[in-house]
């Protein structure tokens, strides 16, 4: 096992939420160094045909300046994540379980593991919310 282990999480953090911070916290809890990819407005748009709320430099301020967070950088694509987990040489992957599977195929290089979301708490639900008060 190399040290530090380092942790490599993804996500858009889009309308930063307490869901987001407890991934955050408990990535930061299988390793030593927490690194996170913020999702590009680009891959936002290219997946879901819009933008999100806050732009990819306001949603990497937001998650760099969190306690657990020692690095972030810009996730541009999602074909490029085995490039982006050998660059960071990571040792563990982490996602929520909405991804459970889906990164199976990177097992062969880092730890993949996924953890419960946390419950009744989405950006969706957020702004659907906001927009009908
Ligand atoms: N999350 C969570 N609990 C919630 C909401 C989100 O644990 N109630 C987790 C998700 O499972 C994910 C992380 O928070 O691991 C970021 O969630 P999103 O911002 O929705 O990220 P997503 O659009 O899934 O982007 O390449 C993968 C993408 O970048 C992931």
């Amino acid at each position: 096992m190399s040290f530090p282990r380092t942790v490599l999480t993804f996500g858009t953090f889009d309308v930063f939420h307490v869901g987001h911070l407890r991934i955050v916290q408990r990535a930061a809890e299988y390793g030593d160094r927490l690194v996170v990819g913020v999702s590009a407005d680009a891959l936002n748009f290219k997946k879901k045909s819009r933008y999100p709320v806050f732009s990819e430099d306001e949603r990497t301020a937001i998650v760099a300046a969190l306690k657990p967070v020692d690095e972030v950088f810009l996730e541009e694509s999602l074909e490029l994540k085995r490039d982006y987990l050998l660059k960071h040489q990571a040792d563990v992957l982490v996602m929520g379980d909405d991804w459970a599977g889906r990164f199976d195929e990177f097992k062969d290089i880092c730890e993949v593991v996924y953890l419960p979301r946390t419950p009744a708490i989405s950006t969706t639900a957020l702004i659907e919310k906001i927009s009908n008060t």
